[in-house]
């Protein structure tokens, strides 16, 4: 293997933590497959970081298969970053479309993704499988019923899939961000609202970056094959816990 160059998947790598995670992983030598639906962001994003594009959609089986034959026979790294969160309704109100939506893109798209890699992640020797979760995946808050019990799924299936691969050469990881400033994610929760969006970070001296969370993706992505990072919390100095952050 010794000279071979090292490659890797990341899904939802058109924006915010997927893209930043693309980069980070060119920068340290891999050849990247930049995963999203929108085509034209990763094929500008493969362009820059000399990497390839694929248009894929994380919930759709034939497009996850898609993604599969342009991966080809072995991959080292796969991150299962796609996900988001609909809406901020509480569990009384929140529309069944949003929380199925939801699961689909954080576990089921995970779920498709991992189901369709995994050969190649084993048939590299020293794969690695890194899944972004989120503090959301091990705290309950008001108005997060929906995204925190798919962001606990996306854990669950994490440790599961440890176990079930012990013995293989695949590491399983979970990383765990919380406040975390991208250009979509909070726009897309809250379906556009920006004064809704800028109110969650409002007045946090420095939320993370997604350049702070690919940085952890490379990290976890390169340490030597016998150590695997099982799972990775991090969150901004500003904020000590989900209901516990410092605004100046
Ligand atoms: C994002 C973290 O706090 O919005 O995954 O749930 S939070």
């Amino acid at each position: 293997m010794a000279g071979r160059q090292q490659s890797a998947v990341v899904t939802g790598a058109s924006s915010g933590i997927g893209a930043a995670t693309a980069r980070a992983l060119a920068a340290h030598g891999f050849r990247v497959v930049c995963a999203a639906r929108r085509t034209d962001r990763i094929q500008a994003l493969a362009t820059e970081i000399d990497g390839i594009a694929v248009s894929c959609d994380v919930t759709d089986a034939a497009s996850v298969r898609g993604l599969a034959e342009t991966v080809g026979a072995t991959v080292d790294v796969l991150v299962n970053n796609a996900g988001g969160a609909f809406g901020s309704d509480e569990v009384a109100t929140a529309k069944a479309e949003d929380w199925q939506a939801m699961y689909d893109v954080n576990v089921m798209g995970t779920l498709n993704v991992t189901q369709a890699l995994l050969p190649a992640l084993l048939a590299s020797g020293d794969g690695v499988l890194i899944n972004m979760g989120s503090t959301a995946g091990r705290i309950a808050y008001e108005g997060g019923g929906g995204y925190t019990a798919a962001k606990h799924g996306v854990a669950v299936m994490t440790e599961t899939l440890r176990l079930e691969l012990v013995g293989t050469p695949v590491r399983v990881t979970e990383i765990a961000p919380g406040m975390v400033k991208t250009e979509e994610f909070g726009l897309v929760r809250f379906a556009g609202d920006e004064e809704k969006r800028d109110a969650v970070y409002a007045g946090v001296p420095d939320p993370l970056s997604a350049e702070d969370i690919a940085d952890t993706v490379a990290w976890v992505a390169t340490r030597p094959s016998h150590v695997n990072i099982d799972l990775l919390v991090i969150k901004p100095r500003a904020q000590a816990a989900q209901h516990k952050v410092h605004r100046t």
